[in-house]
């Protein structure tokens, strides 16, 4: 089977990786196009960054930032369109536009995401985070993290899937309230989530946890390194892996595909 490709676009000035590059709606829909055309099977629009920091954004500055783009690319993309947001009035006006995708961070934390998707008969991606991006470095004290990612997200599937959500992907959260050595076991235990039943997406792409590790302190440096992240999670059972760079990815990933056949 093909490890799908979900390719990011970042609608933000501050993304820690992508910020204020695609800002433009111009610039926003070249990017897509691009994403697409290398590989990408989804495209993960997000307007609000979740790096530790970040300053959060309402709802209608999130939706003037993303709307324009998904209303551009709906029909005109192969890929599907997702959207990063935790906002259920975000999500409902996205999928209303041409987005089939949610993507959570809060993993449903707001119940209202999955009737949205539900009605709208929307995929969602559950992923596990704790706290908010300016909380989360902080709460990262776990008996077992894979344990307890593990029972996170098999109870929030079991709800969306109660609300009828037809489409669940699951995601630990490399990062995400995880110390690097949380995210590197994440990525190793990878298969213990498989028996939960929904397709593992995993996001290691340029991020900070890579930092530890020599030669890739900034994220421009975290290529090679995040593709060798990715290689893995695939290995370890992931359909899917959010990247900034698809190209590179594809690669790596036929690799990986190949040998698993
Ligand atoms: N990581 C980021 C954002 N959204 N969604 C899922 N499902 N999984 C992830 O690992 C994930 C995510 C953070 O990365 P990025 O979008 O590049 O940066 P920022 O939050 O600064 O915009």
């Amino acid at each position: 089977m093909t490890t799908e490709i979900m390719g990011i676009l970042n609608v933000t000035p501050d993304s820690f990786s992508d910020g204020g590059r695609f800002s433009d709606l111009e610039r926003a829909l070249e990017q897509a196009f691009r994403l697409a055309e290398e590989g990408a099977s989804i495209i993960d629009i997000g307007g609000e960054s979740t790096r530790p920091g970040a300053t959060p954004v309402c709802r209608e500055e999130e939706l003037r930032r993303v709307l324009p783009v998904i209303e551009s690319l709906a029909g005109r993309v192969s890929a599907r369109l997702s959207i990063d947001t935790y906002k259920p009035e975000v999500a409902e006006a996205c999928l209303r536009a041409g987005a089939s995708m949610i993507n959570d961070i809060t993993g449903l934390r707001d119940t209202r995401m999955a009737s949205v998707a539900a009605a709208h008969g929307a995929a969602v991606v559950i992923m596990h985070m704790r706290g908010t991006p300016a909380t989360m470095a902080h709460e990262t004290a776990y008996s077992d993290v894979v344990a307890e990612v593990k029972e996170f997200l098999g109870r929030q599937a079991a709800t969306a899937r109660a609300i009828g959500v037809g489409e669940i992907i699951l995601d630990p959260g490399i990062g995400f309230a995880k110390t690097a050595a949380q995210s590197f076991e994440l990525l190793r235990r990878l298969s213990e989530f498989s028996d939960l039943g929904y397709p593992l997406l995993i996001g290691p792409s340029r991020k900070s946890f890579l930092s530890t590790l020599p030669g890739m302190e900034s994220p421009a440096d975290r290529l090679e390194g995040s593709l060798a992240a990715s290689v893995i999670g695939v290995m370890n059972g992931a359909a899917i892996v959010r990247v900034h760079d698809v190209r590179q990815c594809r690669q790596a990933l036929a690799v990986a595909d190949a040998v698993k056949g």
